[in-house]
């Protein structure tokens, strides 16, 4: 359990980068499939019942919304993408936005990337991890919902993953399962670092 980032509090919604915070400090910004369970993860990671709202119907997150944790660090949830019943109009100005984001925002330090462990690696995270790679920007892949897996099953998707990112130096990755509060300390761990937060112990 760490309770900084329980502080996490909402700090405001952008449609463009252009209605940002000022780009300064650090952000680590969560992104993924609508349905992911990307609400779920942060509220999880956060300690927190409703800070990003979870939604049964997918696609509704369009905004990118900013969430702060102290004066120099903020959590990003970005739009859900591929969602399927939204217009492609809508698709394209959404892939612009989260396209504009990650190759301009100079105070974002890595990405949280979520995956339904049941459906890992489609087209879109695909895409998404070549952007990354592409920036240079640390990517950690949750492979959520874990527990809607027997733990064999899930182990062999994790070892399934691994071995298809074996190339990429900069992508880690761990089960997580927000239902279960399962993988919680693990990514603590790998946000402490991007945050440049030393545990106590350390010193
Ligand atoms: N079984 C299970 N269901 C989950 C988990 N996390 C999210 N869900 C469900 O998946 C759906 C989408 O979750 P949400 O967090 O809104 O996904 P988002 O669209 O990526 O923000 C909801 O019905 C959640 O209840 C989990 O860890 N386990
Ligand atoms: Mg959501």
């Amino acid at each position: 359990m760490n309770p900084f980032y329980h502080r996490a509090r909402f700090l405001k919604s952008a449609a463009r980068l252009s209605q940002s915070p000022p780009d300064s400090g650090i952000e680590v910004a969560f992104a993924g499939r609508s349905n992911a369970g990307k609400s779920s993860a942060l509220n999880a990671l956060c300690g927190q019942k409703s800070l990003a709202r979870t939604s049964k119907t997918p696609g509704r997150t369009q905004l990118l919304n900013f969430f702060e944790l102290d004066d120099e660090r903020r959590l990003v949830d970005l739009p859900g993408y591929g969602y399927a019943k939204v217009a492609e109009s809508i698709k394209r100005e959404w892939q612009k936005t989260l396209a504009n984001y990650i190759e301009h925002r100079q105070c974002l330090r890595g990405m949280v990337l979520l995956m339904d462990i049941r459906h890992p690696m489609t087209e879109f995270d695909r895409q998404m991890l070549d952007w990354n790679t592409h920036q240079g920007l640390p990517t950690h892949i949750l492979l959520t919902k874990a527990d809607k897996l027997k733990s064999g099953a899930g182990k062999n998707t994790l070892f399934q993953v691994k071995k298809a990112l074996h190339e990429h130096r900069d992508i880690t990755l761990q089960r997580f399962s927000a239902l279960h509060k399962e993988g919680i300390d693990e990514c603590h761990r790998v946000l402490d670092i991007w945050f440049e937060l030393k545990s106590e112990t350390e010193d």
